[in-house]
């Protein structure tokens, strides 16, 4: 099956098949792939292209290993464009997904320099703090920290309970609060402990740090967010256009 004249390296013949499984379906999410040994002796190579093809698609997030146990197809990662303003639950919902969230910690506390400069309020003017592991298919997703300016949404520590309600969606019908847009940033790091903990991954772990400034109508600013979301299970996709009045390459 595989063409050793072919241009494509033997390796890259193997990926290919391997890449050509997983995205019929063939070989599904967290299912063991064929061994090494079950491959060089179907492709009849040796068991050093196998490797090399292994290695490649692990190091790409397509496989992992599992000490002992063999290697297997990686869940598919989440994919949320960036060019919409959504809640984890709306996003979530569109993928047909159930969301849950558990919540860490949930007070009223003074905001910090960075909370009030984002949301600008004087320095320890009180903030909604709310602290909440997000949940996909029951599979930590992200760690995100909220803050909220406490006027705007009296009670609502009281009044609900966000390891079901959806923050957004409570904000608009009880407080008027309907998100207009947000200017987020993103930036890749390594999960600390307590995020590792949280995300159920292990210390060192890559995660996708973002901080998030909502705003309601009147440019007012509602929330700042900062969130750890596992590099594994998510990524940001953008549809990037030319200006108009851009002069062609
Ligand atoms: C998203 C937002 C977060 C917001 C949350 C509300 C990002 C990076 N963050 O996770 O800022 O607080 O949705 O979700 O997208 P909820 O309405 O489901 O509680």
């Amino acid at each position: 099956m595989l063409r050793p004249l072919a241009h494509k390296p033997l390796y890259e013949q193997i990926k290919d098949y391997i890449l050509l499984n997983i995205q019929s379906g063939n070989f599904s999410p967290d299912s063991r792939i064929p061994s090494e040994r079950e491959l060089s002796e179907q492709f009849n190579v040796s068991r050093m292209t196998v490797t090399k093809a292994l290695h490649e698609l692990t190091r790409d997030g397509l496989l992992y290993a599992r000490v002992g146990k063999g290697t297997f197809v990686s869940p598919r990662r989440i994919d949320q464009q960036l060019e919409m303003l959504t809640s984890f639950t709306e996003d979530m919902a569109r993928r047909g997904q159930r969301s849950a969230s558990r919540v860490l910690a949930a007070s009223l506390q003074p905001a910090s320099e960075d909370a009030a400069h984002y949301l600008g309020l004087l320095p320890g003017t009180p903030v909604v703090s709310l602290q909440r592991v997000r949940l996909a298919e029951g599979e930590p997703i992200a760690l995100e920290h909220c803050m909220l300016v406490a006027a705007m949404c009296p009670q609502i520590l009281e009044r609900f309970d966000f390891s079901h309600d959806s923050l957004y969606e409570v904000l608009w019908r009880e407080y008027g609060l309907g998100m207009r847009y947000a200017e987020q940033t993103i930036e890749a790091r390594v999960a600390s402990e307590y995020e590792a903990t949280a995300l159920e991954v292990l210390p060192g772990s890559p995660v996708l740090a973002i901080t998030r400034v909502s705003y309601a109508e009147g440019d007012r600013p509602v929330e700042f967010v900062l969130s750890a979301y596992r590099g594994d299970r998510y990524k940001f996709h953008a549809i990037l256009r030319k200006l108009e009045s851009q002069a062609q390459p």
